[in-house]
């Protein structure tokens, strides 16, 4: 079995959206074992504590319609530092949420790294949208569209280099809250999508095995894992901002997580949208972890 060097990276950050609780997900993460189950698998584990977010927040940004905008590209300009320290020192970056705005830092801070990055995006959403599709103003909504290149110009330069990923590079999986303007660059950039349909028709041993041989086809030379709780049903990850029923089910969830580590392709990942406060006794803090443990090695028998 391989073993890595994790470095785990917490990131207390609510600003991307409007629901208080998410910046306890790191906490919450935390306290469900993250460090000990991994060391159990053998990996060598390294908590490099949490990014400083600012605790101001604005109900409007000045001049934009996008919500807390300066404070979540200094959280993301930070994080984004530290995960290229991070992963140039050859560690496997493990970055704990927080909204999901901070996708912009963890890509930002990974991109250079490889020339052709892959990247999952197992979420409800498409996180698709830019000022002028978001029907909220929650940067939350729009990660995937500013690694792309699209959306306001000081998001999509941190670390003054963009685009970060390539559209083609991208398998959405778990998607069923998808907004008008997201469909429209769904189609105009190619992105590849296994919607909920998609699972319940193929099944997710097949939407594995695709995704996968999808990855293999383009020559990636890395798969960031990028996983909002929300994609799984929120019967059992009941602790976020935006649960949206018929998702993914826990033991679809887990057997992906043991594909992708059979796989060997993941070189960092995400956990984001945890929040305690939404949450049922850490059931959801309480499911990534267990999700962590079957992506680093963890088996039945
Ligand atoms: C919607 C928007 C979103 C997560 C909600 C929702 C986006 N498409 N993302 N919860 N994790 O406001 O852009
Ligand atoms: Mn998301
Ligand atoms: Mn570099
Ligand atoms: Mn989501």
């Amino acid at each position: 079995m391989n073993k890595l060097n994790v470095s785990i990276i917490g990131v207390p950050m609510d600003l991307g959206q409007n629901r208080r609780g998410v910046d306890m997900g790191p906490s919450a993460i935390r306290y469900a074992g993250v460090v000990e189950r991994l060391k159990a698998l053998g990996h060598t584990v390294k908590d490099e504590g949490d990014i400083l977010i600012s605790q101001t927040r604005e109900e409007k940004s000045p001049n934009t319609t996008l919500r807390n905008l300066e404070q979540v590209i200094e959280a993301n300009t930070a994080l984004a530092n530290k995960v290229h320290s991070v992963v140039t020192e050859g560690e496997f970056p493990l970055v704990l949420g927080g909204d999901h705005s901070i996708a912009i830092g963890t890509l930002a801070g990974l991109s250079d790294q490889y020339e052709n990055l892959g990247v999952i995006w197992y979420d409800a959403h498409a996180d698709l949208n830019t000022a002028e599709t978001s029907p909220s103003g929650n940067i939350h909504g729009m990660p995937l569209a500013v690694s792309i290149g699209l959306g306001h110009d000081d998001l999509v330069n941190i670390r003054d280099f963009a685009p970060k990923i390539k559209p083609e590079n991208i398998v959405i999986i778990g998607a069923r809250s998808v907004d008008p303007g997201e469909r429209e660059l769904i189609k105009e950039k190619g992105i590849k999508v296994f919607s909920m349909h998609e699972i319940d028709k193929l099944g997710m041993t097949e939407v594995m095995n695709q995704t996968m041989a999808y990855f293999l086809e383009r020559k990636v030379d890395g798969v960031h894992l990028s996983l909002d709780l929300d994609g799984l049903d929120p019967l059992y990850t009941p602790g976020v901002g935006t649960p949206v029923p018929g998702g993914i089910s826990y033991r679809e969830s887990h057997l992906a997580m043991e594909m992708l580590y059979s796989s060997h392709l993941i070189t960092s990942a995400e956990f984001v949208e945890v929040n305690p406060i939404l949450d049922e006794k850490n059931r959801t803090a309480d499911a990534a972890v267990a999700l962590m443990g079957s992506l680093f090695g963890e088996s039945l028998i």
